[in-house]
Formats: C-alpha cells, structure tokens, sequence
C-alpha cells in the first residue's frame, strides 16, 4: 500500500468511527502492519494509507503488534518528555516533540473487544502521534512554526516538482 506524504488532504481530515469490525476491516489491518513493517515503521494510521476512519497498528519497543480501533486516550500524565520523533508521511524529517510521559488508551481490538492500555515509554510515544493522525494532526503542527514551515515548503516544491 502507498502510504501518503505530507501535503494529501486525507492527513489533515477528522478521521470517522470504525461502524463494524468485520473482515473487510481484518484484512486492511493485516495489509497496514505489512506496510508499516516494509517502511521500518513502529506505527501507521489508516489515514497514511487514504483510508480517514479512528484504527491505527503499533509495533513498538516490546515487538509486539497491537491494533487500535476508535481509540479514545482516557488519561495522559503531568510528567512530560521529549523525543525525536519520524513520520512516515513526511519522510527524512526528525524532530523533538514534547508530550506526556504516559498515556491510558480504550480501544478495540480485531476481533472487536474492548481493551485499556496504560503505556508509558516508547509505546506511549507512538499511540499519541498515531492518535494525532486521526484528528488530522502532524508531529510538525507541534514544533517551532518556523521549522513547520520550511517543511512544508520543502514538501510542497518536491509535490510541484513530481506534478510537472
Ligand atoms: O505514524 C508514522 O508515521 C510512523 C512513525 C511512528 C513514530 C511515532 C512516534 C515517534 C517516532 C515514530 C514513524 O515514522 S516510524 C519510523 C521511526 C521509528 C522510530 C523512531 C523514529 C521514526
Ligand atoms: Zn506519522
């Protein structure tokens, strides 16, 4: 699956609610773990692949696969941290973003059961910038504007340059 790059509409949407998890929903999940696994990711929101509905997949530190579907985060903590954070939508860029040490987060599963998780570490890194995607936010929205900027700019000229 092509996943989308910065400047694709579909990445600034309000992702919708998973209606049914049913087989059709199965399968996208397994075809977004390998997707994510062939980019070197350790997560990927289904609006990096043009589909905008609430279901992201982590492969984090412990290697573990985990499928997230109208994931709510219930709690995040008042410890925060930095970490130089990647996305797979905007490729080569690296940034240090500022968020909670740890996050609790209610979802379901593919087979439809609920779940909470209390994540902290990297695992709670990822949950949240993968969350962010559904609310059609970028990890860039989170740094210096400036920087954003110039991101973006960079990515706009690349997007005029592939068009020509
Ligand atoms: O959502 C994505 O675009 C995948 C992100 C996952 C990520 C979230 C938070 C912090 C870092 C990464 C990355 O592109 S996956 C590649 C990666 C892996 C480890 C560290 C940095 C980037
Ligand atoms: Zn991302």
């Amino acid at each position: 699956m092509e996943v989308v790059r910065l400047g694709n509409d579909v990445l600034r949407d309000h992702a919708v609610p998973v209606e049914e998890i049913n087989d059709e929903i199965r399968s996208l999940v397994e075809e977004m773990f390998d997707t994510m696994v062939k980019s070197d990711g350790i997560g990927l929101a289904a609006p990096q692949i043009g589909r905008s509905i609430r279901l992201f997949v982590v492969r984090a530190d412990d290697g573990v696969k985990r499928v997230f579907i109208n994931p709510q985060i219930i709690a995040t903590s008042q410890e925060m941290c930095s970490y130089e954070e990647g996305c797979l939508s905007i490729p080569k860029y690296y940034d240090d973003v500022i968020r909670p040490e740890r996050v609790t987060v209610q979802a379901r599963n593919e087979n439809g059961r609920r779940f909470t998780l209390e994540a902290d570490g990297l695992l709670a890194r990822v949950i949240q910038h993968e969350y962010d995607h559904l609310e059609g936010i970028l990890f860039i929205d989170r740094i210096a504007p400036e920087k954003k900027a110039k991101v973006e700019e960079k990515f706009r000229k690349k997007a005029a340059k592939e068009t020509v």
